[in-house]
């Protein structure tokens, strides 16, 4: 016996017959894999910070040693982590339907996870820039504890600035191209799957309205309610990594 709630028929429905589903994930898409979403507490090392506070550039510019130090942190723990069976669902449909994924997470586990086509609108835990003259910093990073010890970002080759992880942090601009490819993303779909996101961040928390415009059915998948729940065509309160290979199993023949 399992504890899980069954998924209604009219939602398996959608989802055997959406021939493009894209899907807009958030921390809790990668939680079952041990990587801890933004508004839990965190723990350990870290348990004193608000994530939150630390993704903002005026952390970075009051404390850069900090801040690197945190996306090392994480760095490390994502290289240490596996695609759950969420993501491997993800990548698995796409062997009977166009699948496009579109998250906010940094971390690879969708790419990892058998996803060709994965639009990253705030950044790679696995790119790096100049802060200064943006130029992209490719050397190898060292990611190796102890975390507790801020370190030194590592300084830029052109112009000595220090090197920024390449994500997005608040106040600033999301990058063009995977915002453009995830807006058509959603209007060119069957079905929007929303996973693991509390839909609090915008622009992203926006997307979904525009695929609500056009009529297209939006199911959430989050262990809790969230502001988009009231919108949804349906909402799953079951954990990413059980909901989604039941969805897309409805495809195995
Ligand atoms: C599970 C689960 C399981 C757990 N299964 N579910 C008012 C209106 C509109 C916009 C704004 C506004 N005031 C300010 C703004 C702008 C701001 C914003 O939206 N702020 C809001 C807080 C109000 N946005 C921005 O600044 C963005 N830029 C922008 O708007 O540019 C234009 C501009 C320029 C200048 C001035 C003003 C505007 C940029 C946003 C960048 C966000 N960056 C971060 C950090 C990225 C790098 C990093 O990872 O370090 O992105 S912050 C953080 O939040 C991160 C996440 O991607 C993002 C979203 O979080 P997410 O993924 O939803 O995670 P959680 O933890 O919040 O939720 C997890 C969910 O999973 C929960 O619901 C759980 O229940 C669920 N769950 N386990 C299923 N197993
Ligand atoms: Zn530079």
């Amino acid at each position: 016996m399992t504890n899980t709630p069954a998924i209604p028929t009219s939602v398996l429905t959608l989802a055997s017959e959406a021939q493009r589903v894209t899907v807009l994930t958030g921390a809790g898409m990668s939680a079952e894999s041990g990587v801890p979403t933004f508004r839990d507490a965190q723990t350990g090392l870290w348990a004193r910070y608000d994530a939150t506070a630390l993704a903002t550039p005026e952390a970075w510019e009051r404390d850069p040693a900090l801040v690197w130090s945190w996306y090392m942190w994480r760095h490390h723990l994502v290289r240490q982590t596996e695609p759950n069976a969420g993501h491997k669902a993800l990548g698995g449909w796409e062997t009977t339907a166009s699948v496009t994924v579109v998250t906010q997470n940094i971390d690879d586990l969708h790419e990892r996870g058998g996803s060709s086509r994965v639009h990253h609108l705030h950044g790679s835990l696995f790119a790096f820039r100049c802060s200064r003259c943006s130029r992209p910093y490719t050397q190898p990073v060292d990611d190796t504890p102890p975390h507790d010890t801020p370190r030194k970002p590592p300084a830029c080759d052109e112009c000595a600035g220090p090197v920024r992880p390449g994500v997005v942090w608040f106040g600033e601009m999301l990058p063009n191209s995977p915002w453009e490819a995830s807006v058509r993303a959603v209007q060119d779909c069957d079905l929007l799957l929303v996973v693991g996101t509390s839909s609090l961040v915008y622009p992203a928390a926006g997307l979904p309205r525009i695929a609500q415009d056009r009529g297209i059915p939006i199911v959430e998948v989050n262990t809790e309610e969230t502001p988009l729940s009231t919108q949804c065509t349906a909402c799953l309160r079951i954990p990413a990594a059980s909901a989604l290979p039941r969805l897309a199993d409805m495809h195995v023949t």
